[in-house]
């Protein structure tokens, strides 16, 4: 039950003129304040917030709003705090209680912000019930006139969850729809504040919560992980002054140089709008017809049809800023600075006919190599560099650091580590936490600024922009997963699915109602780097954003051999699959630009002559700082050689040698290694020493493509069965074709003749015919498995 507490004081005070009951009304009131003893608790309210109003006569900050120098370093809005809770009140009612409607709010807090324990959810031990709290009797039936008769319009239960499924669907990223998500912390390694005062880097070993999202680009939310395309890199920082979204890809360049052209962009790679085809994919007429009409984005396609775009895990891509960002330290001093993210287990890539297949046999499969890894506990880490310059540098260089279709080559700059990201704790909850959380270029917090890049200005309007028609409205920074763990504090109010109920009646600045709060921070608070601008008002580009050639060259030039090879073959697919040549001619025309050996490659690979190479937007182009970066190239970030949370099956069939087997698992598994046992069907099957092993996966329903590596330990009868399965050689051969580990113990060697592939050659370390010691075996096979991959296998067309 509601009590009341309000007094009903009727002392009236000698000085006092006016009735008690004059300052209970919500309209008019007497000339003179009420005086400050009556307790009368409407009148003690009344004369507080004279009090607060008489003590702003005027509005001292009012003169600091002129001016350069007020400007660079703004001033904190007066205030009048007051110690009379009640005179902030919205009501003085709030002192009643019941479960519902609680306390008053704390002094100071908005329960709105902060962290997710306030939403989390667990039926436990619960009943049913309707969203209104009602038990739910009998969730099989609606509700009807007799068992046979009419459903009843009055059923509000069956309504209620019929409407609430209608409603399930929000729209989708525009871009970016598909993803997958987690939560983890960042680390600061050493104090930045000589470049920054960004409250995460202030200390060592400061620790900071945050939010990653890893994404495709074109494919639509239920669309395959494994598409060749860029991945999404968006790392959310609750940061203690406010958010900071890091919103970046796994690819340090972009296709396009200025944010008109991005909606053009999108357009073409997704979907053809008139047979909504192809799906998440970029291998189609109208992307090529863009992109070959912009130049400027030959870098990235470079990137693009690299094996970059297909990850063999977001564990194992890198991240970058894209932009030139500014640090902004507490003297506000600026540095450019760009950001790197390194994984800690290298960066490693699928290839391109497994990536196909891939998306056949496990679509989820990003996402499910992401979960399970952190539920096993080998949580992901990456660590986080900077490449730091200053504006006098970036002014030198070849290129404009404003373009973002170029990067600053680490010999110019280097990468300093200045932390590390772990992800450690896999969301509750798909939609509330991975769906809902929603990014922003625009989200930065004192000491990161922005720069002029022309791209990351349309950055900063669109992401709040799309987020409105995608969660329904301006409050969805009030979403759990969005809500900063830095005080939320402002006069925005209302809007749809408003959250925090706001206490009080000012809600403007300045007021003197509200004691002067909530007050502007002055240089406390986010002050925008003061950078000059005394310029026309122009539509075009800088003269350096006109050069497009070198840097893709660059790239190219910086690739492995295999990796060359991968990307001409990338280029000759998508470019199959377009059905205008003129398109296809352009594209090879403008590559020619960047790579003559590359152009002839692709252009044989079609069957068509070498085009004439474009004309160039800039004859005469600058001479590049340098002409290979070995950073650029895969093979330069192994990792840590470790075969954690790698695939392996061992592949077994009744009469397999089970003491081998198990020997070799269990030496796997001890290096971190996720061992499957497949077998020409799940459930257990008899070994050839009179155990049993209980396969956990088949031939049928976990292809190759799902492995880092295969073993097959010995057993004649066993090997018989396997080398008559067609899946098993296909298993061997694809497990050969895509460049992976293979063992084979004793008399499995048989199976790699069966499935093509001889035993006996030479010269390929990832292909090792043991004949007797099974844990020395696992010792070389676990080393072969380190690499990765041995591309020195790979021939064009693939032997087998
Ligand atoms: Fe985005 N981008 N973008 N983008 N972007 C979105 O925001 C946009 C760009 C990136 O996991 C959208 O919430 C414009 C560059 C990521 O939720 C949208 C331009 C880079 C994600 C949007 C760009 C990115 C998005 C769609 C050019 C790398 C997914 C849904 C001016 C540095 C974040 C949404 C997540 C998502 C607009 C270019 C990265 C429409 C206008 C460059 C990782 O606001």
């Amino acid at each position: 039950m509601a009590k009341s507490s309000q007094s009903k004081g009727k002392t009236k005070h000698p000085a006092q003129k006016s009735a008690d009951s004059a300052f209970k009304n919500t309209d008019s009131g007497p000339a003179l304040a009420p005086d400050q003893r009556n307790p009368d608790p409407a009148v003690r309210k009344a004369a507080e917030t004279a009090r607060m109003a008489q003590s702003m006569p005027y509005n001292p900050t009012k003169p600091n709003e002129h001016g350069h120098e007020n400007a660079l370093s703004p001033v904190p809005g007066a205030t009048s705090p007051s110690a009379a809770r009640d005179a902030l009140a919205s009501t003085l009612s709030e002192k009643n209680q019941t479960k519902k409607y609680g306390d008053a709010a704390e002094p100071g807090v908005n329960a709105a912000g902060g962290s997710l324990n306030r939403v989390r959810a667990d039926s436990a031990g619960q009943a049913l019930t309707t969203n209104q709290g009602v038990a739910v009797s009998d969730n099989q039936n609606s509700l009807k006139a007799g068992l046979r008769g009419p459903a009843l319009l009055k059923d509000f239960i069956l309504r209620e969850k019929l409407t609430h499924f209608d409603h399930e669907r929000i729209p989708e990223r525009v871009v970016h729809a598909r993803g997958s998500g987690a939560h983890g912390f960042f680390e600061c390694y050493e104090p930045l504040a000589h470049y920054t005062r960004a409250s995460i880097f202030a200390e060592k070993g400061k620790i900071t919560p945050l939010f990653t999202r890893f994404s495709t680009v074109a494919g639509e939310r239920g669309s395959k992980d494994t598409a060749r395309d860029v991945r999404g890199f968006a790392v959310k920082f609750y940061t203690d002054e406010g958010n900071w979204d890091l919103v970046g890809n796994n690819m340090p360049v972009f296709f396009i140089q200025d944010a008109m052209k991005f909606p053009d962009l999108v357009h073409a790679v997704k979907p053809e709008p008139h047979h909504a085809m192809p799906q998440a994919a970029s291998a189609h007429d109208t992307y090529w017809d863009f992109v070959s009409l912009m130049p400027e984005s030959t870098h990235m396609l470079m990137w693009q049809m690299s094996d970059r775009a297909i990850p063999r895990s977001f564990r194992m891509m890198q991240g970058f800023g894209v932009h030139t960002f500014r640090f902004v330290n507490e003297a506000g001093e600026s540095v450019f600075v760009k950001f790197h993210w390194d994984p800690k287990l290298g960066t490693h890539s699928l290839v391109w006919d497994e990536a196909v297949k891939i998306s056949g046999a496990d679509p989820d499969f990003n996402r499910r190599d992401l979960w399970e890894a952190i539920d096993a506990g080998d949580y992901p880490e990456w660590e986080l560099g900077v490449q730091i310059f200053t504006e006098e540098q970036a002014d030198q260089y070849s290129f404009d650091v404003l373009d973002p279709t170029k990067i600053v080559p680490e010999e110019l700059v280097p990468v300093q580590p200045v932390g590390r990201m772990v992800l450690n704790r896999n969301p509750d909850n798909f939609f509330s936490e991975t769906e809902q959380v929603a990014f922003c270029a625009a989200h930065v917090v004192p000491g990161i600024d922005f720069t002029n890049d022309p791209l990351l200005a349309g950055r900063i309007h669109s992401y709040i922009d799309t987020q409105i028609s995608r969660l329904g409205g301006p409050n969805f920074h009030e979403l759990p997963i969005n809500a900063p763990l830095a005080p939320i504090h402002n006069n925005q109010r209302d809007g749809m699915h408003r959250q925090a109920i706001h206490r009080g009646r000012a809600s403007y600045e300045p007021n003197s109602l509200g004691g002067g709060c909530p007050f502007q921070a002055g240089t406390a608070g986010f002050v925008s780097f003061p950078e000059p601008v005394r310029q026309d008002e122009v539509r075009g580009k800088p003269e350096k954003f006109a050069e497009h050639y070198l840097q893709a060259r660059l790239f190219y030039e910086s690739q492995a051999p295999f990796e060359q090879q991968h990307i001409a073959a990338a280029f000759r697919f998508e470019l199959s699959k377009v059905t205008v040549a003129a398109v296809r001619e352009r594209v090879v025309s403008m590559l020619r630009n960047a790579s003559e050996d590359l152009a002839n490659n692709i252009a044989e690979g079609l069957g068509m002559p070498l085009p004439d190479a474009m004309p160039k937007a800039l004859e005469n182009p600058p001479t590049p700082e340098i002409e290979q970066s070995p950073r650029l190239s895969l093979t330069a970030r192994p990792g840590d050689g470790g075969i954690r949370t790698r695939k392996i099956a061992i592949m077994i069939a009744p009469g397999t040698h089970g003491a081998s087997a198990w020997a070799i698992a269990g030496t796997l598994q001890a290096q971190g290694a996720v061992v499957r046992f497949v077998g020409p069907r799940i459930g257990p099957l008899a070994t050839s020493d009179g155990d049993q092993i209980d396969a956990d996966a088949s031939l049928e329903n976990q292809p190759a493509v799902l492995f880092d590596g295969v073993v097959v330990p010995d057993g004649p009868e066993a090997i018989d069965i396997l080398s008559a399965d067609g899946l098993a050689r296909e298993f061997i051969q694809d497990q050969y074709r895509h460049c992976k580990t293979i063992l084979a113990l004793g008399d499995a060697a048989k199976l790699l003749k069966k499935s093509g592939i001889d035993p006996d050659a030479d010269q390929d370390p990832g292909l090792i015919i043991a004949a007797g010691d099974a844990k020395k075996a696992a010792q070389q096979f676990i080393k072969a498995l380190a690499r990765h991959r041995h591309f020195e296998r790979e021939t064009q067309p693939p032997k087998i």
